[in-house]
């Protein structure tokens, strides 16, 4: 077997979901913010591990792109806080952070979008996906981020890139983001297939 297809095997087989940190999501610093230890990690399987990082952003687009991380650090930047929280326990698994990266408008808007695409499906280097209706994905702080709390991401939480999206549960944020694919079809993220609201905004 290639080492190739037996990393895809064991992503495969590690279906379960990881839950950890529990208990400690309340313990905050005195800004506000969750210290980055304490921070939840929910996930479908295994952290990949990040090698010559490309972002494809394809699908209905007049305008593909391969973009390197070096080209995400040249684009124009925003800072916001907000809270990640997963719908499975919202009370325990969530931490305050302050998120930095670039506008997925941005990137969106360089790819150039069919008129009659309606959704944007984000792919993670995992396997997993997440997909969220054009409207939202084109709202200012829906980003992808690179930075949290000023520094790297940690690999657990998605280094070297993930999606942001204030305001929606979780599993909208897509980690470890490695396509973006633009469609007029209807389709359904991992989550989203399995019954979670597809418009995920919090209540
Ligand atoms: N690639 C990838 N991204 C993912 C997931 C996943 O399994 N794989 N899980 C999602 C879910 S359900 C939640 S709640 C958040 C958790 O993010 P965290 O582990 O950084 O706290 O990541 C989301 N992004
Ligand atoms: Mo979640």
């Amino acid at each position: 077997m290639k080492r190739r297809d037996f990393l895809k095997l064991m992503i495969a087989s590690a279906s379960i979901i990881t839950l950890y940190r529990l208990g400690q999501a309340f313990s905050q610093s005195q800004n506000g913010l969750t210290p980055l230890s304490n921070w939840y990690v929910v996930q479908i399987g295994v952290t990949p591990t990040a090698t010559n990082y490309i972002l494809t952003v394809d699908g209905e687009v007049e305008n593909p792109l391969q973009l390197t991380f070096d080209d995400l650090k040249k684009m124009p930047s925003v800072t916001i806080s907000d809270t990640i929280q997963c719908v499975s326990d919202p009370y325990f698994l969530k931490a305050n952070v302050v998120w930095t990266g670039v506008p997925l408008k941005y990137v969106l808007q360089m790819a150039k979008p069919s008129p009659s695409a309606i959704k944007v499906l984000t792919f993670g280097a995992d396997g997993y996906t997440a997909d969220l209706p054009m409207w939202k994905a084109m709202e200012d702080d829906t980003l992808i981020a690179y930075e949290v709390d000023g520094q790297p991401l940690p690999k657990v939480h998605g280094y070297p890139a993930r999606l942001v999206v204030p305001r929606w549960w979780g599993y909208c944020y897509t980690k470890w983001l490695v396509r973006i694919y633009v469609t007029s079809k209807n389709v359904l993220g991992y989550w989203e297939s399995r019954g979670y609201p597809d418009i995920a905004k919090k209540s």
